[in-house]
């Protein structure tokens, strides 16, 4: 008899609330990224393969990010708006890579998951729900789904590996930002099993030329105040851009700290990136987004999304807020005070 390890018992667990449903509904985060892609991907398969349980893959707000389209194609799968089904049809409900009351999640707070799997901190309605794991030390929801897998005995076809590869590496900057000891033995088995060359053509995926457009934008309207750099994008199609714009700005010389904003349909979306090992970016993001607005993350990144009132969502009034908002964020950081200095030097034609 195999020893019962850890994992094991973990997997018995998650069979059993699984087990006599025919059809399992897995909901991403709101514009889901490659660790939520291949940590949904994953589940999937195991419900698949050890359950024969259907699943449909879902997710809020809209995947734009050409590398994540392009890993969509790859994988084959097509998740839906969950704006454009029933999520009380399916037998089960899980989240994973995000928890239920989040703010990233679109799922209807009055339907209770079944199941939770991400690396998050642990959010009080989580704690309601029947089957969880929250590891939140973890770098990525997809190192956590491989230990699944290798516990189930699934042979992982190159498709699946190349996912989880890339959620782990997007996740942790390639290793590089709050990885522990178990996002590198993932990384380490699953590489071997996946597709390089597929995925060097997703990580470099043909990019729109709007994408371009927004990038000048960010590089001609960045703000250095000491450490910290503030950085607008406009206009926002989608938050991801956020993100990738910040992550790039976090390479900037003698920056540490990063805060990239933008506005869609009357929302301040923010995303944080630090180096500094204190205070975490999770932290000062919650402090932002206050008691109307959803805010969190890890250590090194973080976001945050804030309502705006009727009186802040156009002219002057939009400007004072937003300009509270970023005053909050200097003050956190240690940068109050600190002179204004643009990241580049105006274009001469
Ligand atoms: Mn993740």
């Amino acid at each position: 008899m195999p020893p019962v390890t850890r994992s094991h018992a973990r997997l018995e667990k998650l069979r059993s609330v699984l087990r006599g449903a025919t059809t399992l509904l897995i909901v991403m985060q709101n514009n889901p990224d490659p660790d939520a892609i291949a940590a949904a991907a994953a589940l999937r398969e195991i419900a698949n393969q050890l359950e024969g349980i259907a699943c449909s893959l879902t997710h809020g707000g809209t995947i734009g990010r050409a590398e994540n389209l392009a890993l969509l194609r790859y994988l084959g799968v097509n998740p839906r708006p969950i704006e454009t089904l029933d999520p009380t049809r399916f037998n089960r409900t899980a989240i994973v890579d995000a928890q239920p009351g989040a703010g990233n999640v679109s799922l209807d707070p009055a339907i209770r998951p079944d199941i939770v799997i991400d690396h998050h901190p642990i959010r009080p309605q989580t704690r309601s729900v029947p089957f969880t794991d929250i590891r939140r030390h973890y770098g990525a929801t997809s190192t956590i789904m491989w230990e699944y897998l290798k516990a189930a005995g699934i042979t992982i076809e190159p498709r699946l590996a190349t996912a989880l590869v890339y959620g782990i590496r997007s996740d942790t900057q390639d290793l590089g930002r709050e990885t522990t000891r178990a996002d590198i033995e993932a990384f380490l088995a699953l590489y071997p099993m996946a597709n390089p060359r597929a995925l060097g053509r997703i990580v470099a995926a043909p990019l729109p030329r709007t994408y371009f457009a927004r990038l000048r934008w960010v590089l001609d309207n960045a703000v250095i105040h000491g450490h910290s750099i503030v950085a607008s994008v406009s206009p926002l199609d989608t938050p991801e851009m956020l993100a990738e714009a910040a992550d790039l700005l976090l390479r900037v010389a003698g920056v540490s700290w990063v805060l990239c904003y933008g506005v869609i349909d009357d929302w301040l979306y923010v995303s944080l990136r630090t180096s500094d090992r204190e205070p975490a970016a999770g932290t000062i993001a919650r402090r932002l987004a206050g008691k109307r607005g959803y805010g969190g993350g890890h250590q090194a990144l973080a976001g945050a999304q804030i309502p705006l009132s009727p009186s802040h969502r156009t002219g002057p009034g939009r400007s004072r807020f937003i300009r509270g908002i970023i005053g909050r964020f200097l003050k956190a950081t240690g940068n109050a005070g600190e002179p204004a200095e643009p990241l580049c030097e105006p274009t001469r034609g």
